[in-house]
Order: structure tokens, then C-alpha cells, then sequence
């Protein structure tokens, strides 16, 4: 598919992680009409329809599609299911059943939707806007489905680090393949631009990133280009503090996200000047408005001067964000 632009061609492009779903009214309202989370996930209107309330709302300069990085279990045929208040759970499940998982044709055709989705957002949005596609790196996506969700802070997950490495790594390597068709069908249905939420990059430590972070993200992107996928690709390793230059150096892709406990400064510091940021601002800054969010945007409009930069948060909207305090802070962004 012929793309007109991509985030890169945007001159300091504005948009939120997270901003679909969570703290739009609109939102809410739309989501009540479906039952679960994935129904939702699943229904062409209401994801084109969520994917562009933030456009309409903001006009600001990307759309992401409205999705999940758990659909890839669900595609693979593990039980996903999210109760409010409470996030996902996933059926629990051995490392062998993990490894036996095979993705089925009836799951292949719920994901369709999304793919048409992305068609129908890409004819509706301005030419001028870029659409992300996205998935969750291996590591994260895979921590859900061993410890079925995050409420003991992923201690199967950490511990198959030490006593299962090779499972591990076979689990890693089954992400790697959906995740390269997954984001290879996004923007093959018009995605220009490709994200990996690696939100989890924390809980590794140093001595196996590069089997457990590096690795896996490094294949997901050589296979894309072998299929001759054009888009930037952002990927978003939070979490690693100063860890970031180091996973910057291992891994290459065309956007750093850098998440709200990183000095920004010592970032741009410690990285040559064409590497491409994103972020930074604490989300937290933003829910509490104020004379602090004034001096943060500004913070960080001085901090990028001079470099190619996406302005974006240090990690996702937070549901009760005031919508004051977004319009506030992309008018200082752009105009002060
Ligand atoms: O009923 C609801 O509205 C459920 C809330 C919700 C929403 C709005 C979930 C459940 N997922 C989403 C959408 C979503 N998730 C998007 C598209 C919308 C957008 O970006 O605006 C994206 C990109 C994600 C990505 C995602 N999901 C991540 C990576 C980013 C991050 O926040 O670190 C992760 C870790 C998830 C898992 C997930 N899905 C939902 C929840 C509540 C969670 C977090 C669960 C947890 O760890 O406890």
C-alpha cells in the first residue's frame, strides 16, 4: 500500500500513548455499548470510531488503532479476558501448553477486523496524520501469558529466567513469528508508522537483556524489513534507567521512547544527535495540570531543540487526565 507520509515526515509530531480509550468521555460511552474488552477489540465501527476520538478531540498528529498487545495470546489460542478494575487474566497455562499453542483459523479471523479497521481509519483520517500500528515485544506479551496477569508482579515469569531459559526462549521465539506477521499485516493495511510496547524491560537484569530484550525486538525488526516493511518502527523499553543507551546501542530501530524515569538530558547526553527520541513528560504532570505541566512542556520543548524529536509522554494517559490540561499542554507544545 502506497503511504503518503509517516511519524518521521511530521515536524515534531504530538500524540499520547494511550490516548485512545481511557479518559475521553466519548470513549466511555462507546465502550458501553459492548459487552467485554475484546468484543470491543473486535468491532470494526467501535475501533475505528475509538481510534479517532483523539484526532477529533486534539487534532493532534497520530492516530493509533485501537487494539491490544494481548490479542497476540489470544491468537495463539490462549484465554484472555479483562474484568473492569481488575486488567487481564489469562488461562493458566504449563510452559508445554504455552509451547503447543497454535494460532486457529477462527482467531486469524477475528484479527481480520482489526486489519479492516486500520483501512477504513487510514480513509478516514487527514492525509497529513500518521497511523500507528503496534504490538507488545515478546518479553512482555510473554510475561502475561506465564503469570496470567500482574498482580504478583510477574514472579513465574522472572523465575523461568533463571530455571527455564530454554522454554523461555522457545515461547520468545513463537512472539517473534506472530508478532512479524501481526505487524507486517497492520501496515500492509495502512499503518505507516510501527510501535513495541516493551513495558516490562525493567524486570530483566542486565546479564540476560540480551537474550530475553535485545534479541527477540532485533528479529521482529529484520523480519519486517525482509518483508519489506517501510515504517519507522518506535520501540519502548521502559523501565532500564540508564540501561536505555546501552539497549540503544544493541538494538537499532528509528525511534527510542523514553519512559518518565529517564533524565531526558542525560539521554541526549549520552546519545548522538540524529538518534530519534520520544517523550517524556510524567504522566502524572499532565493529570495535575498546573504551573508544573507550564514548566515541564517548556522543559522539554528546550531540551529537543535542534533534534528531530516526537513529543509524547514518558508512559500512557492516565484515565482521570483533565482534557483542559491536554489541550494546555499541545498549545504550549506548538505555540508558546
Ligand atoms: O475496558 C477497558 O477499557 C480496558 C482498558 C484497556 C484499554 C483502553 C486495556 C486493557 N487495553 C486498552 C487499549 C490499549 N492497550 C491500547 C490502544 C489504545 C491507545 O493506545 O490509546 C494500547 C496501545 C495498549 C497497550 C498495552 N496493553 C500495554 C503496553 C503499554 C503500557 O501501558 O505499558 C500493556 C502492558 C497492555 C496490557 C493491558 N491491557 C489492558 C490493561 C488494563 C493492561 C495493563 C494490565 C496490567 O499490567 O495490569
Amino acid at each position: 500500500m502506497y503511504m503518503d507520509i509517516n511519524i518521521l515526515q511530521i515536524d515534531k509530531p504530538i500524540w499520547f500513548m494511550r490516548q485512545a480509550g481511557r479518559h475521553l468521555p466519548e470513549y466511555r460511552k462507546l465502550r458501553l455499548k459492548k459487552g467485554s474488552f475484546l468484543d470491543f477489540c473486535f468491532d470494526l465501527d467501535s475501533v475505528v470510531e475509538s481510534s479517532l476520538q483523539p484526532i477529533r478531540r486534539y487534532d493532534i498528529d497520530c492516530a493509533i488503532v485501537f487494539s491490544d498487545i494481548l490479542v497476540v495470546p489470544f491468537l495463539l489460542g490462549q484465554k484472555v479476558s479483562f474484568y473492569k478494575g481488575h486488567g487481564p487474566n489469562l488461562e493458566s497455562l504449563s510452559f508445554k501448553s504455552l509451547l503447543n499453542l497454535k494460532k486457529t483459523d477462527i482467531k486469524i479471523k477475528k484479527l481480520e477486523i482489526s486489519y479492516e479497521a486500520i483501512k477504513r481509519v487510514r480513509t478516514l483520517l487527514n492525509s497529513n496524520k500518521s497511523l500507528i500500528g503496534f504490538c507488545g515485544a515478546p518479553w512482555t506479551v510473554s510475561c502475561y501469558m506465564i503469570d496470567g496477569n500482574s498482580r504478583s508482579g510477574f514472579s513465574l515469569s522472572k523465575d523461568s529466567i533463571k530455571n527455564k531459559k530454554l522454554d523461555l526462549e522457545l515461547l520468545l521465539e513463537k512472539l517473534v513469528d506472530t508478532s512479524i506477521d501481526h505487524l507486517a499485516k497492520q501496515y500492509e493495511s495502512g499503518c505507516d508508522t510501527l510501535m513495541i510496547f516493551e513495558s516490562w524491560a525493567g524486570l530483566v537484569d542486565q546479564k540476560n537483556r540480551k537474550d530475553i530484550l535485545y534479541s527477540p525486538v532485533k528479529k521482529i525488526i529484520s523480519g519486517l524489513r525482509e518483508r519489506n516493511v517501510k515504517a519507522p518502527i518506535i520501540v519502548f523499553p521502559k523501565g532500564l534507567g540508564r540501561g536505555i543507551v546501552e539497549y540503544i546501542k544493541n538494538v537499532v530501530a528509528d525511534v527510542y521512547s523514553i519512559d518518565y524515569e529517564t533524565d531526558m538530558d542525560w539521554v541526549i547526553k549520552s546519545v548522538k544527535k540524529d538518534i530519534i527520541l520520544q517523550g517524556n513528560l510524567n504522566p502524572e504532570v499532565l493529570l495535575r495540570g498546573g504551573n508544573k505541566l507550564v514548566q515541564e512542556a517548556l522543559k522539554i520543548k528546550k531540551q529537543v531543540e535542534g533534534r528531530q524529536h516526537i513529543f509524547n509522554l514518558g508512559h500512557g494517559l492516565l484515565p482521570q487526565t483533565p482534557i483542559s490540561n491536554v489541550h494546555k499542554y499541545i498549545e504550549i507544545l506548538r505555540n508558546y
